[in-house]
C-alpha cells in the first residue's frame, strides 16, 4: 500500500462500495422483472475492474465483459444515464440499445464488450496499434475471463500485441467458471498467466480479491505499456459468486465452494483493512452507504420515468453511416 495516499484509498473504497451497491440493486430490480434482457453479475470479483481501471487516463480505452459496470463507475459515468440504459431508455448511454451487458461509452474510455467471447482481445490490440501508429501516449486495457483464454482470438490477439510491442494490458479475471464449466474441466493448466510464455511477454498472477494487489500488478503492466515495452498478461484469481446470469439455477456447483470464497470477499477485506488502518471509521462506512443508496434510488426513479426510444429509432446507431 506504500505510495497510495489516503485520498486514493478512499476513492478506491468509494468505487468498490458503490459498485457493490449498484449491482445488488440491479439484481433486485431485475428479479422484479423491471429490466429487459439478461444481467451478468460481477459481485465478488469487483476488485479486479475497480483496481485496474484506476490506472486509465482520458484518451485510453478499455474493452470489457463481466465487470464493466465497475469500470464505468471508476471512470465517472453518471448513474442516472447508466440505469436508464439498463431500463432500455432513450436517456441511456447507448440510447437503450446496449442494455446491461453492452453498456458502453467511448467518452468514458469504454469501447465496449462483444457478444463473442474473446473477440475483444484482438480488438484491444487493434486500438493499441492505432495509438502506436498515431504516436499517441495512450494504452488499451482488455478485461476477459478464463473461458475466453481458450479462444483462438486470445492467441491471435496476444501474439500480435507481443510482436508489435503494443501498449495493451490484458487482464484475465479468472473466476473459475466459463458458464457451467469449471476451469479444471476446460483447460489442463492451473495458471492462465503461464500462457504468456508462449508470446514472450510477462505473465503475472495476482489475488483478484485484493484490490491493492490488483492495483499494484496492473500499475506495473500499465507503466510498461506506456514506456513502449509492450503487453502484459495478468491473471487475477477470483470466484464468480453468482450464476453465469441472474436466474441461473447453478446445478453444476456446490454452495460450499461459495461459502469458502465469501470469506475472501473483496469489499469486506478492503473495509476491514481501511478500518484497521484508521483510514475509515464505521461511521464513514454507514454515511457513504446511505449517500450511495440515495444516489442509486434517484437514478432508478429517473430511469423508470424516462421515455423509451421512439420505434422509428430502431435501426439508428446500429449500422455505420459514414
Ligand atoms: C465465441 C463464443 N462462444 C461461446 C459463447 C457463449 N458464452 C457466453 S459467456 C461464456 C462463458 C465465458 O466464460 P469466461 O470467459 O470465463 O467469462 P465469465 O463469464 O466467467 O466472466 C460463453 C461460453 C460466446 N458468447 N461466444
Ligand atoms: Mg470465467
Amino acid at each position: 500500500m506504500e505510495g497510495l495516499t489516503k485520498e486514493m484509498l478512499l476513492a478506491m473504497y468509494d468505487a468498490l462500495l458503490k459498485s457493490r451497491l449498484v449491482e445488488d440493486k440491479l439484481i433486485d430490480v431485475y428479479a422484479r422483472g423491471d429490466i429487459p434482457g439478461i444481467v451478468h453479475s460481477a459481485v465478488g470479483q469487483e476488485a479486479i475492474p475497480v483496481g485496474a481501471t484506476f490506472h486509465l487516463r482520458p484518451g485510453d480505452v478499455f474493452t470489457t465483459v463481466r465487470g464493466h459496470i465497475q469500470s464505468n463507475i471508476v471512470m465517472g459515468m453518471d448513474l442516472k444515464k447508466m440505469f436508464a440504459e439498463f431500463y432500455g431508455k432513450e436517456a441511456g448511454y447507448c440510447k437503450g440499445k446496449g442494455g446491461e451487458i453492452h453498456l458502453c461509452s467511448p467518452e468514458y474510455c469504454n469501447i465496449g464488450g462483444r457478444g463473442l467471447i474473446g473477440a475483444t482481445i484482438p480488438m484491444a490490440a487493434g486500438a493499441a496499434m492505432a495509438f502506436k501508429m498515431r504516436k499517441e501516449p495512450h494504452i488499451a486495457m482488455c478485461f476477459f475471463g478464463d473461458g475466453a483464454s481458450n479462444e483462438g482470438n486470445f492467441h491471435e490477439g496476444l501474439n500480435l500485441a507481443s510482436v508489435f510491442r503494443l501498449p495493451v494490458v490484458y487482464v484475465c479475471a479468472n473466476n473459475q467458471y466459463a458458464m457451467t464449466t469449471r476451469q479444471v474441466d476446460h483447460m489442463n493448466i492451473r495458471d492462465i498467466a503461464d500462457r504468456a510464455a508462449s508470446y514472450g511477454i510477462p505473465g503475472v498472477m495476482v489475488d483478484g480479491n485484493d484490490i491493492i494487489a490488483v492495483y499494484e500488478a496492473v500499475g506495473e503492466a500499465v507503466s510498461r505499456a506506456r514506456r513502449g515495452e509492450g503487453p502484459t498478461l495478468i491473471e487475477a484469481k477470483t470466484m464468480r459468486m453468482r450464476g453465469h446470469y441472474e436466474g441461473d439455477p447453478e446445478p453444476y456447483r456446490s454452495k460450499d465452494e461459495l461459502e469458502e470464497w465469501k470469506k475472501k470477499d473483496p469489499l469486506d477485506r478492503f473495509t476491514k483493512k481501511l478500518l484497521e488502518d484508521k483510514v475509515l471509521t464505521p461511521g464513514d462506512v454507514e454515511k457513504k452507504s446511505r449517500q450511495f443508496m440515495n444516489e442509486i434510488n434517484e437514478a432508478i426513479q429517473f430511469a423508470k420515468e424516462a421515455p423509451f426510444p421512439d420505434a422509428s429509432e430502431v435501426t439508428s446507431g446500429v449500422f455505420y453511416q459514414g
